[in-house]
C-alpha cells in the first residue's frame, strides 16, 4: 500500500471515530469468528480450600449481615466480572445453624446443587423444602426465595445464575421481600412434588411459566434412576450415564435459561472426547478422576466444582465410582438456535487430527 493511501485510511479512521464509527473491515475477524473464542479457560476450585475459606467468612460475616454469604466462582480468564462462563455465575454459598438469609426476588433465575450438611432450607414462592446433599433446586426468575439452617453443622451449595445472561439483555430487576425476613410459608413440604413430579399434574392444567413447576429434585430419587440404569449396563462411552434435569410438563429444561445434567461414571471409565457450545459447571457428587479439557488435565475429587469452556473437548476419566452434577447455559441457546455438539470418535489422547463423527 502506498504511503498516500495508508495516510488517506487512518484520517478517514480519525474522522470515523470522532462521530462514534468504525470501520467493518478492521475488526470483522474479531467479530465473526470461524469457531468460538473463549475468554474462559478451564478451571478448578478444590472444595477442600474452599470451604476453608466459606468457614472463615461464616466466623466474619453473618449471612443475613451478607444476605448471601457466598464465595464467587470466577473463571481466572474473566476476573473481576463475577462469572464462570461468558454467560453464567457460580458461587459456593454457606449458612450456619440457626442462620437465615433474608427473602428477595429478581430477574435472574437460580439453580442450586446442595454439597454437604443436614438442615438446610429454603423457601421458593411459598413452599418451604428441606435440603439434602445432592437435592436440585431451583429458583425460578421473580420468586421470591429465603434460606435458613434449622439443623447443627453448616450447610454448603453450589449456585449457579443466569446473571451474565440478564445483564445482557439490561433486564435486571430485583426487590427485597416487603414483610420481613422471611416469605409467608403458604404451602406445605413436598406439595410441588406431589401435584407436579409423580407423573401427575392437577386435574386441567395449564401451565403457569416457563419453569418447572417442580422446584425441588431430592437426590434419592436421581439417584435411584442411575442405579437402576447402571444395572441395566448402556454406558455411553462419551458420557457414561448421564440424564437430564426436566420440566415434567412439557420435557424442556427445567429453566428457560439454564439446563442441568446428572452423570454416573464407573470406576475405570476412560470416556471418548465430545464437545458442545454450552460452556458447563461441573460439581463433584461423589468419586475421584480427572477431565481433558483440551489438553489441560482437571484432577477432582467430592466437592470440587471444574469449568469447561466452550467447544473445547472434554473427556472424563473416572478412578472410582463417580457421580458427576452439571449445569449449563444449553437451554438458552438452544432457545435460540445456536447449540451445537460434536463427538469425537477415537478415544481421548489421540490425534486430534482424527476424523470427526457426529453420533448416531
Ligand atoms: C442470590 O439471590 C442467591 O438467593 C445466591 O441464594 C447467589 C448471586 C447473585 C445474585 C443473587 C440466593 C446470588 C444471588
Amino acid at each position: 500500500m502506498n504511503d498516500d493511501l495508508a495516510s488517506r485510511r487512518a484520517m478517514l479512521f480519525e474522522r470515523l471515530d470522532s462521530v462514534d464509527t468504525a470501520p467493518l473491515w478492521a475488526v470483522m475477524s474479531k467479530l465473526v469468528t470461524p469457531k468460538p473464542q473463549p475468554r474462559s479457560v478451564p478451571a478448578k476450585w478444590s472444595y477442600a480450600q474452599m470451604r476453608d475459606l466459606l468457614l472463615e467468612a461464616g466466623v466474619l460475616i453473618t449471612a443475613k449481615e451478607a444476605e448471601r454469604r457466598v464465595l464467587i466462582l470466577e473463571n481466572p480468564g474473566l476476573r473481576g466480572h463475577s462469572q464462570i462462563t461468558q454467560s453464567l455465575y457460580a458461587g459456593l454459598q454457606l449458612i450456619m445453624p440457626g442462620e437465615i438469609a433474608p427473602s428477595h426476588r429478581h430477574a435472574a433465575a437460580a439453580l442450586r446443587f446442595v454439597i454437604e450438611g443436614e438442615g438446610g432450607y429454603t423457601a421458593v414462592d411459598g413452599e418451604r423444602i428441606s435440603m439434602q446433599p445432592g437435592d436440585f433446586i431451583l429458583t425460578p426468575s421473580w420468586t421470591f426465595h429465603d434460606h435458613g439452617n434449622a439443623g447443627d453443622v453448616p450447610v454448603i451449595w453450589l449456585d449457579g445464575l443466569d446473571v451474565p445472561i440478564v445483564n445482557m439483555f439490561d433486564a435486571s430487576f430485583a426487590q427485597s421481600y416487603p414483610d420481613g425476613d422471611t416469605q409467608a410459608v403458604t404451602r406445605p413440604e413436598g406439595d410441588a412434588l406431589a401435584r407436579f413430579g409423580c407423573n401427575l399434574v392437577p386435574l386441567e392444567y395449564t401451565p403457569a411459566g416457563q419453569s418447572s413447576p417442580v422446584f425441588h429434585y431430592p437426590y434419592a430419587r436421581t439417584l435411584a434412576a442411575l442405579n437402576q440404569l447402571e444395572k441395566q449396563g448402556n454406558w455411553d462411552r462419551w458420557h457414561g450415564i448421564k440424564l437430564q434435569y426436566t420440566n415434567p410438563i412439557n420435557g424442556a429444561y427445567p429453566m428457560p435459561t439454564m439446563a442441568a445434567f446428572i452423570q454416573k461414571l464407573k470406576a475405570g471409565f476412560d470416556g471418548a472426547r465430545y464437545r458442545s457450545t454450552d460452556a458447563t459447571v461441573y460439581c463433584v457428587k461423589d468419586g475421584s478422576g480427572y477431565t481433558m479439557i483440551g489438553e489441560t488435565r482437571i484432577e477432582w475429587r467430592q466437592g470440587d466444582v471444574f469449568v469447561t469452556p466452550s467447544w473445547a473437548y472434554v473427556a472424563h476419566h473416572a478412578s472410582t465410582d463417580t457421580v458427576l452434577f452439571s449445569f449449563s447455559d444449553r437451554a438458552a441457546q438452544k432457545a435460540l438456535g445456536l447449540w451445537r455438539e460434536e463427538y469425537a470418535e477415537e478415544p481421548s489422547g489421540g490425534s486430534s487430527s482424527a476424523e470427526e463423527i457426529c453420533r448416531p
